[in-house]
């Protein structure tokens, strides 16, 4: 905290970089700033400031460790503090004030802010909802719709926005400046400056508007528990006093806040931050213009996502007709964006202005990335870069969209395999956010630093993996399905199973997955690599018989109605004694921590949370449950293990003897 007199006005700053988050330390050196302010002669008001950026609000960790709620607190002791002033206090906003930044800024008589603010609650969207003060002071600032509005969808809003909805009074350059002025001209006002915990919602619809916004809330079953909690307390903003209102923000908040899918939107945001953070010394070259191999889905997909970023792209294929159908689908794509809202009609001219897709590998000659996103063969991938070594510029960097072949193989097609690294997007790759960005044995620190700080001006989410079979995702869902197929021998057919693990919370079953994915791509790689598993007998023989999914109407289910059905013509036989839905589902999802563990082991992922980051953007593993590791940790390693155990001597099935990190929980 630094204290500044400007004449008769006190400027505390909040100087915990990089984002002022109010931890303890910070709460504590704050509130003994406003009591010190409250004491001090000839101050006639505060300025509460934050540099470079005001505040993202509560540090996340301390809601795990305890000390979010500890004194002094933000939702009465510091809030109140402020309230409690005499003189009068403007929060000058730059940068974001976000969640308790921003309900702190609320407890401030007056706001400022400068151009580029952010300004928000992203509560909900972390698995809870505002607990200091924010669905209380909120509504009686902007009124009721527009905060409903703010506090269901977390998003935030510009500083042109909030000034338009009467969240801040002022946008200005120098936001300090301005706010001492408006501080000095709210103490010499005639009337005593109001604070938001005096006013009453004078809204007589209110009531009304929230119960039948609750009523539709309720309805949908993907509401989230922080998106309830935050509209009942929203009512009570508007039917009872302010300090009635406040506690009960309070009492829900704390009850969310130690509730399992709150825990588990916790880990997913450090998760998520922590991706894509190597140890590296490289500095990452700034990516100006990118080439993109092979014009299919995937090459479109890669495509949208670099144009999106501002990045000019040429789209590569081999004849004149698939280069004209990629152009027509990809501008057809833009359009609907424009159909959608997403887009404006400027900014899809503007993309398509910077794209071209031409015929011939030459093109790619001058561009500072070159995605190759062909058919997924050894043989033509190494063939294209045996190619793009030729061609491209010394520096470019030349990434694979491989998603399970060795890309220390295609690298060794090259002469300079330190400049090959692997991105795996996932389709469609313009909207999924994951990147599997593959580090094979020879690609440099300067490649990798590029490619991950590519990906992440994507907006998109960098996971590590080093080169090994499947990388981390593949590898750790095939043992997924592998135990969904095993499982059809106990009686339980694909639509049950199914079922069982969709209610548990994956996006889709596995075998809707397969139908999707088309049955003959898992059964060609399995003979490719010339693996014999009895588990795969009837996916085998469906691929066999034709039935590869939607792409044919008929695969695990018949696609013929309106609604898929089970196969008829499919009969499986039972060999094995059934199975209970909970032991469907702890089998499949156990099976990703099993296979998790020994990625871990093996190396090929940093960190356990990388590997959660993974399931969770590119396989459908429920957000709300963390991701399969973070799972285990809830249900606890002890029954993990037993149940792992068990399998393997009620089921012979080798894969569940314990990998060696595993084994040694189970002797700890
Ligand atoms: N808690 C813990 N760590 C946080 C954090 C937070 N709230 N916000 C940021 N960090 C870490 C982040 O992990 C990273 O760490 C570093 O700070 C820089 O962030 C009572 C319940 C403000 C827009 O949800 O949106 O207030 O990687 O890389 O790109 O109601 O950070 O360096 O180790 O993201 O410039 C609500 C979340 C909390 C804001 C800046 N607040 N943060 O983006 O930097 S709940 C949020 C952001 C709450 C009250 C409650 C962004 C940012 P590391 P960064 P950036």
């Amino acid at each position: 905290m630094r204290s500044e007199r400007i004449d008769d006005v006190l400027v505390l700053t909040l100087d915990g970089p990089p984002v002022n988050l109010l931890g303890r330390p910070m709460r504590r050196a704050l509130l003994r700033e406003i009591e010190n302010a409250a004491s001090q002669a000839g101050v006639v008001g505060i300025v509460l400031a934050g540099s470079p950026t005001f505040s993202a609000g509560a540090d996340l960790a301390e809601f795990d460790s305890g000390d979010g709620l500890a004194e002094p607190t933000l939702h009465l002791t510091i809030t109140g503090a402020l309230d409690a002033l005499a003189i009068p206090s403007v929060a000058a906003i730059s940068g974001a004030a976000l969640g308790g930044g921003l309900e702190l800024a609320l407890a401030c008589t007056a706001r400022v802010a400068d151009p580029g603010a952010r300004l928000g609650l992203p509560e909900t969207t972390l698995g809870f909802m505002p607990g200091a003060g924010g669905t209380q002071r909120l509504p009686r600032a902007i009124g009721i719709e527009a905060a409903l509005d703010l506090i269901v969808t977390g998003r935030a809003i510009d500083a042109a926005t909030a000034l338009e909805l009467g969240l801040v009074s002022e946008v200005s350059a120098d936001p300090v400046a301005a706010s001492v002025a408006l501080v000095r001209s709210l103490a010499s006002s005639a009337e005593p400056s109001t604070r938001l915990r005096d006013l009453v919602l004078d809204e007589p619809l209110a009531e009304p508007f929230i119960d039948s916004a609750r009523r539709a809330a309720a309805r949908n079953p993907r509401t989230s528990a922080g998106v309830l909690a935050a509209l009942d307390a929203l009512r009570a903003a508007a039917t009872r006093p302010f300090d009635a209102g406040l506690a009960y923000e309070l009492e829900l908040f704390e009850r969310l806040a130690a509730s399992p899918p709150a825990r588990a939107a916790r880990y997913r945001f450090q998760s998520e931050r922590g991706a894509g953070r190597t140890p590296l010394g490289a500095t990452p070259a700034v990516v100006d213009s990118a080439a993109v191999i092979g014009a299919g889905t995937m090459g479109r997909g890669i495509a949208l996502a670099l144009l999106a970023a501002g990045i000019p792209v040429v789209l590569i294929d081999t004849a004149d007709d698939r280069v004209e159908a990629a152009r027509d689908a990809l501008t057809a794509e833009l359009e609907r964006s424009v159909e959608r809202g997403r887009l404006s009609t400027a900014q899809k001219d503007d993309q398509l202005a910077r794209f071209r897709a031409e015929v011939g590998i030459e093109a790619a000659a001058d561009a500072a990335l070159i995605i190759e996103a062909v058919f997924e063969n050894l043989d033509v991938k190494r063939d294209v870069f045996r190619q793009l070594d030729a061609i491209a510029r010394p520096d470019a960097v030349l990434a694979s969209n491989t998603s399970s072949l060795d890309l220390d193989l295609i690298a060794a097609a090259t002469a300079t395999p330190e400049r090959v690294v692997g991105m795996h997007f996932f389709s469609p790759a313009n909207i999924m956010r994951l990147v599997e960005v593959v580090d094979g044995t020879r690609t440099s620190e300067q490649t990798l630093a590029t490619t991950i700080g590519l990906v992440k001006r994507l907006r998109k989410l960098p996971v590590v993996a080093q080169v090994g079979p499947g990388f981390i995702g593949n590898r750790i869902f095939d043992q997924y399905i592998r135990q969904a197929n095993l499982l059809l021998r106990t009686g339980a057919g694909p639509e049950r199973i199914d079922r069982a693990l969709e209610s548990w919370g994956m996006a889709m079953g596995p075998f809707r997955v397969l139908d999707l994915v088309g049955n003959d791509i898992p059964a060609m790689a399995r003979a490719a690599a010339g693996t014999s598993d009895p588990a795969f007998a009837v996916a085998d023989d469906l691929a066999a018989r034709g039935w590869l999914g939607r792409k044919t109407g008929l695969g695990w289910y018949s696609y013929e109605g309106d609604v898929p059905v089970p196969n008829p013509g499919l009969q499986i036989e039972a060999s094995l004694p059934a199975v209970d839905d909970d032991e469907l589902v702890q089998r499949c999802v156990l099976a990703l921590v099993r296979e998790a563990a020994a990625v871990l082991d093996d190396g090929i992922a940093a960190s356990a949370a990388d590997i959660d980051t993974v399931l969770v953007h590119g396989y459908g593993f429920p957000a709300e449950r963390g991701g399969p590791w973070f799972f285990a940790e809830a249900t606890g390693w002890d029954r993990v293990v037993r149940a792992m155990r068990r399998w393997h001597e009620t089921t012979g099935d080798e894969f569940w003897a314990l990998p060696p990190s595993l084994a040694e929980r189970d002797a700890a």
